[in-house]
């Protein structure tokens, strides 16, 4: 029973994408004089909760304000998220932010091999498409069998919702894909939805509970920029994730 699909987070796992999302947030919050400033350990906590908008409004029942003053600014919510995509999707759209290490590689190494692709993500489809277009050019959406992101679930991450809405777009049972992800949330979305996880965490998600990984790797890594200690620590046959390993690894378990 062979790997044939691959399904990645976006938002950590394709890109290193959370430092202009924070941007984007605080110049929609500027843009709206509300006087916020989310700095990075503030938004490393604030990132514990998934979804832009669920984000802000979690944020606004944290604020030391009367009810309805944060009554008016929850609904302010979809506004402000509004405000902050535009300005994240135009950041990305303008090459901002690169692939993560090993990422296009890997992604070329399994369409070769037949292997399918997917996104499933909690950020919106216009950032996605920014991202895709932006790092991968024109061929880039159409390298993806199935996108599920964004509102597509009402139930985001660490629910298994948009990993089961990837699947189906795939017409794949869980055992026949594997999920690439970066943070807690997401790897615990990825397991409830019967799928094995690769994690590469980062910055913003290191130090997580990854117990529940089936690899843990700190990048995919690629002929440019090996990972350290490989192979032998973590990899057997190179000192990157090579389609091939992946395959060989992760069909033995499922055998
Ligand atoms: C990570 C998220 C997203 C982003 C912000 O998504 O939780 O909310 O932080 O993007 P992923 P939005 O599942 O790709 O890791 O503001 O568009 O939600
Ligand atoms: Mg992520």
């Amino acid at each position: 029973m062979g790997i044939e699909a691959l399904i990645f987070d976006v938002d950590g796992t394709l890109a290193d994408t959370e430092e202009a999302h924070r941007v984007a947030f605080n110049l929609a919050f500027e843009r709206y004089r509300l006087g916020w400033v989310w700095k990075a350990p503030e938004y490393r906590e604030l990132l514990k909760v998934t979804g832009g908008k669920e984000r802000l409004a979690h944020y606004i029942d944290t604020l030391d304000a009367p009810p309805p003053e944060r009554r008016r600014l929850s609904t302010m919510v979809p506004d402000i998220h509004a405000e902050k995509t535009r300005f994240y999707s135009s950041f990305v759209a303008d090459g901002a932010v690169p692939l993560r290490d090993g990422v296009a590689r890997l992604l070329d190494e399994a369409l070769a091999e037949g292997c399918k692709l997917a996104i499933a993500s909690t950020t919106t489809a216009v950032n996605i498409d920014a991202l895709l277009r932006s790092t991968l050019g024109a061929r880039g959406l159409d390298m993806f069998s199935s996108i599920a992101c964004g509102d597509q679930v009402r139930a985001k991450k660490p629910a298994p919702d948009i990993y089961r809405l990837a699947l189906r777009g795939l017409g794949l049972l869980p055992e026949h894909a594997i999920a690439f992800e970066d943070s807690p949330n997401g790897l615990r979305a990825a397991t409830a939805a019967g799928l094995r996880t690769v994690v590469t965490p980062n910055f913003w998600t290191e130090g997580g509970d990854f117990s529940a990984a089936s690899l843990l790797l700190p990048g995919l890594g690629d002929p440019a920029r090996p990972l350290r200690g490989e192979p032998g620590d973590r990899l057997e046959s190179a000192a990157w994730l090579s389609f091939d390993e992946l395959s060989r690894r992760m069909s033995a378990v499922v055998a």
